[in-house]
């Protein structure tokens, strides 16, 4: 077992129908991924009886949350809102030791909650369904969002608050309840938030957690009959199974955010030094850990040269280190698992060929040895079939410098992959981009940036084994409500529509 962390080692609990619980059985911990020697908290390893407890506390409260005014469950997200900036630094404290992501990302990510649950706020005096004629003059048609029931908010760690918030808050709003599995890496952030929405007063059962790891306790809430909609960020791998074992029952949807293969294009005419620093933020910022991370940057020959040399020459310089040391530019990765993927990925770059230009891998000299610390890996690849590295997802410091000739062969080179998630392109022409925001598949696309840094009041999700169509953030709403159709007469008798009769014969 690791070493305690000098200060307090957390301890999880579950928090069911408005109680916290700590049963006795199997507990896992969490590891500081810069220090890996340290335990940050100790938790209890959910499995069938707490999903099953808590869905049962989810569906028991439904009704009367969906009777609540909206008005009055907004409410309650504006009260979450103020407790999150009460918070906002202690959080994003939490976050950098639990995530090992860099304390000023760690900030821009519970702010980027803050924005989700302030948005959410927003909505919930807005509409929620329209009135339209009806061809009978009598008549008024109304459609309206209802919501679906119990939701399943599945997880990552590498956005442990924000994006638990993109799904828990339109849930919400629209009169759903809740069952929250976070991430058995980032347990601690997930139960920050969870005792904010408690302080908050949300009534018992309108938010549960469940700690737990996801083969166990996150399989068993995906698999649990009575849940309506799991929301799920994460692997592709893990995302299409969920979506298998959503369609074992008819009523249940899912919204799933998947892997990605991200690019930055830098077409001809780009400006070199907004190149460079797109590519670095998007391969490299968060370790190369955002599903929307750029795994390639695909470059025009005419820049080719100084480009790559530009770009490895700052790449060189990024500093990747504790989250709390001043100066750092990322963070380490969050396993020992990510670590040895990253590094049969850099090894299989070099089996198919790469011409390397920045030799990265584990770093083992002084404090970074005693975590999960990667630095970049830069190589040239030419894009050809069978060449695994630029097509598959590798979650690290792992970027392809890709050449292309013209627009319509970085078009196909883009596309050539089995994601869509996310696309920026780098150029002063102002027909070009219009190009590849047509012609590129992704769900968020950029120009003259990098293809990360979303906002929350976007949908946020891809195409292919990105995403299934339904998007998060301010996208959510549709996938956790139906939309009902109602039809009112203010006539005393009836009028069909189409011209249909609606002569009945009397009985003679
Ligand atoms: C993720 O990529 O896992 O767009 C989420 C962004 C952030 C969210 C990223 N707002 O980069």
């Amino acid at each position: 077992m690791a070493q305690a962390v000098a200060e307090k080692v957390w301890t999880g609990q579950h928090y069911i129908a408005g109680q916290w619980r700590q049963p006795g059985g199997e507990q896992f911990e969490s590891l500081n991924p810069a220090r890996f020697d340290q335990v940050t908290g100790v938790y209890p390893r959910g499995g069938q009886a707490e999903v099953d407890a808590a869905v049962s506390a989810a569906r028991g409260a439904f009704t009367a949350w969906r009777r609540t005014s909206r008005v009055k469950r907004g409410e309650l997200l504006l009260k979450l809102a103020g407790l999150i900036e009460r918070d906002v630094d202690e959080l994003a404290r939490v976050l950098a030791l639990e995530s090992g992501k860099i304390i000023d990302e760690a900030r821009a990510e519970v702010v980027e909650g803050l924005h989700m649950v302030q948005y959410v706020f927003g909505t919930s005096r807005q509409p929620s369904g329209q009135v339209i004629d009806s061809e009978i003059e009598a008549k008024d048609l109304y459609v309206r969002r209802k919501p679906r029931g119990v939701v399943a908010v599945i997880t990552p760690w590498n956005f442990p608050f924000a994006v638990p918030l993109w799904m828990l808050a339109p849930s919400l709003v629209e009169g759903n309840t809740t069952v929250f599995k976070p991430s058995e890496e980032t347990p601690e952030i997930g139960q920050r938030l969870v005792r904010l929405f408690d302080e908050a007063g949300f009534p018992p059962g309108t938010i549960n957690l469940v700690h737990g790891i996801g083969e166990e306790a996150g399989e068993a809430l995906a698999r649990q009959a009575d849940v309506d909609v799991v929301c799920f960020t994460g692997s592709y791998e893990v995302g299409s199974h969920i979506r298998q074992v959503a369609a074992e029952h008819q009523h249940k949807t899912c919204a799933l955010e998947m892997g990605s293969k991200s690019a930055v294009i830098v077409c001809e005419d780009a400006s070199l030094d907004l190149a460079v620093n797109a590519a670095l933020l998007s391969a490299f910022k968060t370790t190369g850990q955002r599903c929307v991370s750029a795994g390639r940057v695909l470059v025009h020959r005419r820049l080719l040269d100084p480009f790559s040399e530009q770009l490895v020459a700052r790449a060189r310089q990024l500093r990747f280190a504790d989250p709390f040391a001043s100066g750092a530019f990322a963070g380490p990765l969050i396993n020992q698992r990510a670590v040895e993927k990253v590094a049969y990925y850099n090894d299989l770059a070099r089996q198919e060929g790469a011409e390397v230009l920045l030799d990265g891998g584990r770093m083992n000299d002084g404090p970074s040895a005693a975590g999960y610390f990667m630095s970049p890996f830069v190589y040239r690849q030419r894009h050809a079939p069978g060449k695994r590295t630029v097509r598959e997802e590798v979650f690290g410091p792992h970027l392809a410098i890709v050449p292309f000739d013209n627009d319509d062969e970085a078009i196909a080179i883009y596309n050539d992959t089995p994601y869509g998630l996310s696309m920026a392109v780098i150029t002063e022409d102002y027909r070009r981009w219009r190009l590849y925001r047509d012609e590129c598949d992704y769900g968020m696309g950029y120009v003259n940036l990098p293809c990360i840094g979303a906002e929350v009041h976007l949908p946020f999700g891809g195409v292919k084994r990105s995403g299934n169509g339904q998007p998060s953030a301010a996208a959510l709403v549709d996938a956790v409500t139906h939309r009902v159709a109602f039809t009112v007469n203010h006539q005393r008798g009836i009028t069909m529509a189409q011209g249909m009769s609606a002569l009945v014969p009397e009985t003679q």
